[in-house]
């Protein structure tokens, strides 16, 4: 298992942008990009990460929103699809890894209906609410190269980029 670099807009804003393809199989090289993603993740730290923004264009994401020190809950979604969303909406202030230090408020859906396949490549249907909503949103979002800022105005989001690449040239 690895750590590998995440990818932001500062450097990779067109990857960021494309679209991920669909994963065939869930075999032992996925599983291993979902590890080198897990541990990427829990090392930046977050609590989701699409393949893309390791530079992987696969549906692929993995996520843990658990909020108790020492007590793990990961979660893997491939080929992830929302069967259904809310018209309720409820706003979240999010953040994003490859934005760092950018947070700003987006509403979404507050309640969806997923489904995907797991870690073993079981088909899954659940309910998704609360931050875990939020989460899998975002984290679609990547899957379809849209960021959370492209929810946000455009001075909003263009004053979003200047500093995460001001902030990268300065380090
Ligand atoms: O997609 C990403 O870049 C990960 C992102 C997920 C996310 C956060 C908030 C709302 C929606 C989606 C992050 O993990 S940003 C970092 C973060 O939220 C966090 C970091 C450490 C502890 C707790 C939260
Ligand atoms: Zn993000």
């Amino acid at each position: 298992m690895a750590v590998r670099p995440i990818l932001t807009v500062a450097d990779a804003a067109p990857v960021l942008k494309q679209k991920s393809l669909p994963v065939e199989k869930v075999d032992d090289e996925l599983r291993a990009l979902m590890d080198d993603m897990l541990d990427t993740m829990y090392a930046a730290p977050g609590i989701g990460l699409a393949a893309i923004q390791v530079g992987v264009p696969r549906r692929v994401i993995v996520m843990d929103i658990s909020r108790e020190e020492g007590a793990r809950e990961p979660r893997y979604f491939v080929n992830p699809e929302i069967l259904w969303a809310s018209e309720e909406t409820a706003p979240y202030e999010e953040g994003c890894l490859s934005i760092p230090e950018v947070y700003d408020e987006v509403e979404r859906p507050a309640r969806v209906r997923l489904r995907y396949l797991n870690y073993d490549g079981v088909e899954i249907e659940e309910d998704a609410e609360g931050l875990y909503a939020v989460c899998i949103q975002h984290e679609m979002d990547h899957l379809e190269g849209v960021l959370f800022i492209d929810h946000l105005s455009r001075l909003k989001r263009e004053r979003a980029v200047k500093a995460v690449k001001k902030a990268a040239k300065a380090a």
